[in-house]
Formats: structure tokens, C-alpha cells, sequence
């Protein structure tokens, strides 16, 4: 087995971010000595602590896709070329984010779109939307290649907008809160660039892909085994299920998280 899974709203909770609940599956996976990769929408600046934190020692995806980083002290991918920064490796798959900013505020001005995005705020302004701690309100802000916003016109605005988007061969990804804007990334591929590059030939692991939200869509599809992580805030995404892979779990965000793969991994 390899596991890779979302944070927020899936390992975390939505609202108070514990994965307190998740403890013992936590304990299953270390025990079982299974690879388990964190891919989530936060930045590489949250996944250095967060990473430490869960006790994770493994390379993790960031951004929803949009790099594989491996952290400073893990020896993993070590063969692979990668760009350093800040003593972290990155492989990356999207454009930079002060491109994707200047462009999508040109716009703001000229088509007059109503939004707000992560630019537009500093820490408390942050803290109140997420509820995020100020110190790590100022990491989440410390992003690379993807630019969240929220929306504040109409329907019709976003159809216009989302054409702008694709047009600049750009996309926007649903979070729990925030739609993503981003290049053409997603974490289904960040997922399986890395399942090729631990697995590159040989026995091929089980892949246990764990999310809650749109953003999630791309991996939990392209996984063996994908688990959408019920939620108390919103719907489960929608996912087509061609060969019966995807499961829903009982219980909602790192409860559901543990239940699951206390099942699969017995
Ligand atoms: C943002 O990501 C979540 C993921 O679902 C969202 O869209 O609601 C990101 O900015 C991330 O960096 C941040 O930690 C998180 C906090 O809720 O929000
Ligand atoms: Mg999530
Ligand atoms: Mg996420």
C-alpha cells in the first residue's frame, strides 16, 4: 500500500484543523511502515512544520498539485532533477503565482470581476476567513504557484471568468473555502508522477487516495482505492466511479479519515 491524502477537511477538521481522531490509523500506518504522502492546497511553508508535526517524514505535494517538494534532511528522490529553494527540492508542474496574479487582477481592472484573493489580504484578514492561527495564516500566504480567491459577483461573471481562465490555459480548483486559481496541475497528477518515480518498475503498490472536496476529484480517480472523506459543510464531490473504486466514508473529516483506513489496512 501507498496512502496520499488531503489535509483540510480530510486528515484535519474543517473548523478546529485537529487530526486527534485519526490517531489510530495514524499508529496502523507507522506500524506497517506504509509510505503515506501529504497532498493538499496548503503551501510548502505550512507542510515544513505541519509535516513534522504529523510525524511524516515523506516527500509531500503542495498546492493541489502543483509541486512535489521534498523536504530539507529526506533522502527520497534523490536521482531526480529538482529545483532548490530554501533548502527544500521542488519539482514543479505550474507556472509561477506572480504571473497568475498580475494576470487575473489585469483582468479585475479591465472587466471589472468582483473577487477577492489571498493577495488582497494580510494575516487577521486571513485568520478571519479560516480561522487559521496568526502565525499560520502568514504561511498559508506564502504561496508559489496558485492564487485563492473568493468570489463575489454572479454566475454569469464566473462563466466569463472561468473562460478567461482556460483561455490563458489556466483553471480554478474547488477547496473547502477557496476556489484555487492555478496552471495545469492537479493533485491526481503530482500523485501518480511520484507513484512512477518510487515505483518505476517492479510490483506495483495499492494506491489509497483520501479527500473531501473538487479539488480532490483528479486523485481519488486516479487511485486504486479513493476515499471521499464525508463532510459537515458541504456535499461530496461528485466522481465518476467506473470500476467501482471509490468509497464514501460513515463519518465526517479525520473520524471518517480513521474508520476507513483502519478497514483497508487490516
Ligand atoms: C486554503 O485551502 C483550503 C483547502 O481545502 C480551502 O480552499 O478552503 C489554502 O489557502 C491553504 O493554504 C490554507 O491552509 C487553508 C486554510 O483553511 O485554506
Ligand atoms: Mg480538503
Ligand atoms: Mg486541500
Amino acid at each position: 500500500n501507498i496512502i496520499f491524502t488531503d489535509l483540510d477537511g480530510t486528515l484535519l477538521d474543517h473548523d478546529s484543523y485537529s487530526f486527534d481522531a485519526a490517531a489510530p490509523a495514524l499508529a496502523v500506518i507507522a506500524e506497517q511502515s506504509i509510505i503515506w504522502v501529504l497532498n493538499t492546497s496548503k503551501t510548502c511553508a505550512e507542510l515544513l512544520p505541519l509535516s513534522r508535526r504529523l510525524g511524516n517524514p515523506y516527500p509531500f505535494i503542495i498546492e493541489n498539485g502543483a509541486a512535489v517538494v521534498v523536504p530539507p534532511g529526506c533522502d527520497f528522490l534523490a536521482d531526480v532533477k529538482m529545483e532548490e529553494i530554501d533548502g527544500a527540492r521542488h519539482k514543479r508542474f505550474a507556472p509561477h503565482r506572480r504571473d497568475i496574479v498580475a494576470l487575473i487582477h489585469g483582468w479585475r481592472e479591465d472587466k471589472a470581476y468582483r473577487f477577492s484573493g489571498f493577495s488582497d489580504f494580510d494575516a487577521p484578514a486571513l485568520q478571519d476567513i479560516t480561522g487559521l492561527s496568526i502565525a499560520d495564516a502568514e504561511l498559508a500566504l506564502q504561496r508559489d504557484y496558485s492564487e485563492p480567491i473568493c468570489w463575489q459577483d454572479t454566475e454569469e461573471q464566473w462563466q466569463r471568468f472561468s473562460a478567461d481562465l482556460r483561455a490563458a490555459g489556466l483553471q480554478a480548483l474547488k477547496g473547502g473555502r477557496f476556489h484555487h486559481i492555478m496552471g495545469p496541475a492537479n493533485k491526481g497528477l503530482a500523485m501518480s508522477w511520484l507513484v512512477s518515480c518510487l515505483y518505476p518498475t517492479g510490483a506495483q503498490p495499492r494506491v489509497i487516495a483520501l479527500g473531501d472536496s473538487g479539488n480532490d476529484v483528479a486523485m481519488l480517480a486516479a487511485a486504486d482505492v479513493g476515499v471521499v472523506v464525508r463532510s459537515d459543510h458541504h456535499a461530496p464531490p461528485k466522481i465518476n466511479d467506473p470500476h467501482g473504486s471509490i468509497l464514501l466514508t460513515e463519518q465526517c473529516g479525520p473520524a471518517g479519515w480513521n474508520e476507513t483506513l483502519l478497514e483497508l489496512l487490516k
